[in-house]
């Protein structure tokens, strides 16, 4: 038996102290993004991701929507391995269909156009953008084209603001057709309304396109996409039908594989990343974990995995602590294997990237997260609160919910995963709710400001250097007394 010096921590035990922010430290300068699979020190990982952020290997979390909405902000999903082999694979090829990127054909559709021209030009393009009526029906008169998730939202909460934006937009989309563009700027300017000038080659305008359409394009589409320009997405697997399950997710265009497993400091993933290696060579990525130490790190990174999964216990919906006694705070467990990982890039001159899964319940722990040196990381609660997440949404109380379980749930009885043999004998996860927050696109957009802020005061523009010079201090026992105790006494202001 032995019994380590330290006390488990969690990613809330810790504040970031600002360090010298100097010129360079610009929002525009930081680079957030990160390498995702094994590579020689001093080189480039051969798949790096623009965003450090991946959706959980979760039935609740990783859909083809979800994956394909991701993506267009430079992270990576996983789609879940617990489903049958075909209906994952198809999935993967559900979000491999879709041609990234922005294209005219989305947005040259004219405001007379009848619905069928717009839905047939639609049709061609594999997006999944709506088509707008003024009265919502089939026959109606054409308005514009939304994407499908601000659609079904806005359907959802009966907005029928939408209906007036889109009309609006229809007109000054007819109204600034062939101005040049500097006339076009000062009427949308006027307008209010988020679009920009499409203009073409004789620099008069065309087409408007919604801002937020263009900026997904013009900030990510070259880095998140392959060289096909096609979505970038990952896939699960299990240390239980891997011979079929591999091949079939290979076929069907997986980008990165990963072994989903609570406990991955096991022989049998190393079965599996041997299968990899002998079947595919470095052709085919996978990553493996989860670990918890050191010695789980190294064991797997040995075997030849792409990167290393951390976190045992820390998932939101987890309770594998109390079931099974097993796990450790992710700040501890992080720093651990951050050293490990250093020491074996010296040793061995490849450095594989680490993951830290689960655990993060505020955007503040993700800054800490990559403080203590994770490479990126993988999110489970805060994905799922998203409209693209797959789970059913439910209204109580007056509040929007979404459905969220763990994989150790009655709901997903995932054995692969949990390990108890063919079944579940019992729970490690919970079937709850969280808060519906809106669209991934805005969610993800407020927490990446918010990392590059904290990077700016830490006088960092890299995820690196900023893990190199980050200072971290532990908050006293007594700070979260005194916070809960002043929430408890009013004697914190209150938004009214
Ligand atoms: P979180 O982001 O919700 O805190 O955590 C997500 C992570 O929790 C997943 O990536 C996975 O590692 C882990 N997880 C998923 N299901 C369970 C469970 O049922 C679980 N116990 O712990």
């Amino acid at each position: 038996m032995r019994i380590l010096p330290e006390i488990s921590r969690t990613f809330g035990e810790y504040l970031l102290l600002p360090n010298l922010t100097d010129e360079s430290c610009t929002p525009g300068n930081v680079d957030l993004s990160a390498p995702l699979v094994r590579h020689p020190v001093g080189q480039d990982s051969p798949i790096r991701i623009a965003t450090p952020l991946v959706s959980a290997i979760m039935g609740a979390v990783s859909s083809p929507q979800l994956a394909i909405a991701l993506a267009q902000v430079g992270g990576l999903s996983f789609i879940h391995q617990n489903q049958p082999i075909e209906e994952q694979a198809a999935m993967v090829a559900a979000v491999k269909r879709h041609k990234a990127g922005f294209r005219h054909n989305d947005v040259n559709i004219k405001p007379s156009a009848t619905l069928g021209e717009a839905a047939g030009l639609l049709a061609g393009t594999g997006r999944e953008t709506a088509v707008v009526t003024d009265d919502g029906s089939a026959t109606g008169e054409f308005l514009g084209l939304i994407s499908v998730q601000d659609f079904n939202f806005a359907r959802h909460h009966r907005d029928d603001a939408v209906e007036s934006r889109m009309r609006r937009v229809a007109e000054l989309a007819t109204g600034t057709a062939g101005m040049s563009l500097a006339e076009a700027n000062s009427v949308l300017w006027d307008s209010r309304q988020d679009v920009l000038p499409i203009v073409g080659g004789d620099g008069r305008v065309t087409a408007l396109v919604q801002r937020r359409d263009y900026e997904l394009h013009q900030q990510f589409s070259n880095e998140t996409v392959d060289g096909d320009k096609r979505f970038r997405v990952g896939a699960g697997v299990n240390t239980h039908d891997y011979r079929e399950r591999i091949p079939a997710l290979v076929a069907a265009g997986a980008d990165v594989l990963c072994l989903d497993s609570s406990d991955g400091y096991s022989v049998w993933q190393k079965h599996v990343l041997d299968f990899v290696r002998g079947e595919y060579g470095d052709t085919v990525r996978i990553g493996a974990g989860n670990v918890v130490d050191g010695a789980g790190f190294r064991y797997l990174a040995d075997a030849g995995a792409d990167f290393v999964k951390v976190g045992i216990g820390g998932g939101s919906i987890c309770i594998t602590r109390d079931q099974k006694g097993i796990g450790r705070g992710q700040a501890s467990a992080l720093a651990e294997i951050v050293t490990e990982r250093d020491a074996y890039a010296r040793e061995t001159g490849i450095y594989v990237p680490l993951c830290s899964d689960g655990g993060v319940l505020h955007d503040s722990h993700m800054a800490v997260a990559f403080a203590f040196g994770a490479d990126f990381l993988m999110l489970g609660r805060y994905f799922a609160r998203f409209s693209e997440s797959p789970a059913p949404q439910v209204k109580h109380n007056g509040q929007i919910l979404k459905e969220y379980w763990g994989e150790g749930s009655a709901r997903a009885r995932n054995a692969a995963r949990y390990g108890q043999g063919r079944d579940l004998v019992f729970e490690e996860g919970v079937d709850g709710y969280v808060p519906y927050a809106g669209s991934l696109y805005d969610n993800v957009k407020v927490t990446l400001a918010k990392l590059r802020s904290t990077m700016i005061s830490c006088g960092s523009t890299s995820l690196r250097r900023f893990h190199d010079t980050a200072t971290l201090v532990q908050v006293s026992q007594q700070t979260f007394v005194q916070n809960s105790e002043d929430v408890q006494r009013n004697e914190r202001p209150t938004v009214v």
